[in-house]
């Protein structure tokens, strides 16, 4: 269970006006994709907290709250019970004393409580609307506080007020940075941290060793992630499937059967590692778009065609077997979406028919046993060459995808492939380091666990890359 009462984790409140994003930086900064977050003003109607929990820890803890809705009146209240600097914090202690049952200023006491509490403020405004005098009370009541603050200047359009946004809010606080709540990154999270740390002396111990931890957990996440892929790249490569019969010969449905039973196993095992990845990443409710492309009758050896997911023709004639069909197959089998496998073209595939994609070579059904009764069809390991790298392109752009995403952005993420991407994830030198490991994958006989943890840092490296 993680702590919460007593801990000594950073607080941050996020405040502002409504409508500028604060939710949305919650979300970022928290990793939590559950945050309400809408164009509608209002959204945030309780003050609610959000801590980014690794291993039961608590690293910092957000809070989101309901944007103002009366600050001029709350400064008025405050400046009529006016004090010396050292004490005006207690003024606004006496007037959430006073207003806890006020209906009126239920959004300022949610807002308050939390700063009132020891949290830091995180001031949200949108520069891409004009500054205006009517924010001035929400940040006098907020230097009320007497707590250390930052802004954050969010842009939800592309209108651009920063300067005169800048002018104004430099006046009220130390510090004040742009922020973009929608793009991510490790560096724009660790560096706001950073910024965190500044405000106050105190604080810069324990947030340094917050960063500190959030790093350490970045890294833990694209370890697991490498590990994820290359058991999948692995697991995928020299799956083998078998399947009993009991006639002379086996039926026509029993090498259906098989078939499917394989395929299945390779989708299943891609669908089941991009769930676990996504889990990792926090990104559990994220909705990907599918969609299947037809490649019926291109030319699968063109540069056009074989630059569109990432290999080179000269990559796709030295790792596909001897024979356009067989890299066609892998062409295809990229092209069926997100989820491997599936679309109508690889029934064709698995049927046999068509001369670009015989099934027969991503893995032939074997007839394997002696006696009647014993004897069993055997399908796998992978013998299409090129099936390793279009697994793995997909797995790391897929986890790219997911890493790199914002949890404050809402909505199906399009996994269809950049060309960014597909131009350069896979250079000769990094083709001939996997092929060496994808040849002992393709092979019947087990791996040493060695071999795997090699692959997996090989992936590791790749994926950091990517960052
Ligand atoms: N394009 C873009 N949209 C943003 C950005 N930040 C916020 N939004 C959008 O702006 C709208 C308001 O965002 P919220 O995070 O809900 O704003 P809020 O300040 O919490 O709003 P209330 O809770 O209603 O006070 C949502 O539709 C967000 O998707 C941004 O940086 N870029
Ligand atoms: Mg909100």
């Amino acid at each position: 269970m993680a702590e919460t009462l007593n801990s000594t984790h950073p607080k941050f409140a996020v405040v502002g006006h409504p409508n500028k994003g604060k939710s949305s930086i919650v979300s970022a900064l928290a990793m939590d994709d559950s945050v309400q977050i809408s164009d509608t003003p209002g959204t945030t109607v309780r003050q609610r907290s959000f801590p980014l929990n690794v291993d039961g820890k608590v690293l910092y803890e957000l809070f989101d709250t309901p944007g103002f809705q009366r600050a001029r009146r709350v400064l008025a209240w405050l400046e009529k019970h006016d004090v010396s600097a050292d004490r005006k914090h207690e003024v606004v202690r006496a007037f959430l004393k006073d207003h806890k049952d006020d209906e009126r200023y239920s959004d300022e006491i949610a807002l308050l409580e939390p700063i009132m509490e020891g949290a830091g403020i995180i001031y949200v405004v949108d520069a891409s609307k004009p500054y205006g005098k009517e924010y001035e009370a929400e940040m006098e009541v907020l230097r009320w506080t007497g707590q250390p603050s930052m802004a954050l200047i969010n842009h939800i359009e592309t209108s651009d007020y920063t300067i005169e946004w800048k002018r104004a809010l430099e006046q009220y606080f130390k510090m004040v940075r742009t922020f973009n709540p929608m793009q991510m990154s490790i560096t724009q999270h660790v560096s706001i941290l950073e910024s965190m740390a500044q405000l106050k002396e105190e604080w810069v111990t324990p947030v340094k060793a917050s960063i500190k931890l959030f790093e350490m957990y970045h890294q833990q996440m694209v370890e697991k992630s490498a590990f994820l892929i290359s058991r999948l790249i692995y697991e995928s490569t020299s799956r083998v499937e078998k399947l009993l019969f009991y006639t002379e010969d086996a039926s026509e449905e029993d090498n259906k059967k098989i078939e499917k039973k394989y395929k299945d196993t390779l989708r299943k095992l891609e669908i089941d590692v991009q769930d676990n990845i996504e889990h990792i990443w926090n990104h559990d409710n994220l909705q990907l778009k599918q969609e299947g492309l037809t490649f019926e009758g291109m030319d699968l050896f063109s540069e056009e065609t074989a630059s569109v997911f990432g290999l080179t023709r000269k990559e796709l004639i030295i790792t596909g077997a001897t024979s356009g069909a067989v890299a066609g197959a892998g062409i295809d089998l990229l092209f069926v979406g997100h989820t491997l496998l599936l679309g109508g073209l690889i029934g064709g595939v698995a049927g046999g028919v068509g001369a670009y994609f015989g099934f027969d070579e991503l893995s032939e059904v074997k007839v394997l046993g002696q006696t009647l009764g014993k004897r069993y069809l055997q399908m796998g390991p992978m013998k299409n060459r090129n099936f390793p790298y279009i697994l793995l392109g997909r797995a790391l752009y897929h986890t790219q995808k997911v890493s790199k995403r914002s949890h404050a952005k809402r909505g199906v993420a399009d996994l269809e492939m950049g060309s960014a991407f597909k131009d350069t994830w896979l250079d000769e030198n990094l083709r001939k380091s996997l092929e060496t490991y994808h040849k002992k994958f393709r092979k019947t006989k087990a791996v040493e666990a060695e071999v795997l943890q090699e692959y997996e840092d090989l992936i590791k490296k790749v994926l950091e890359g990517l960052n």
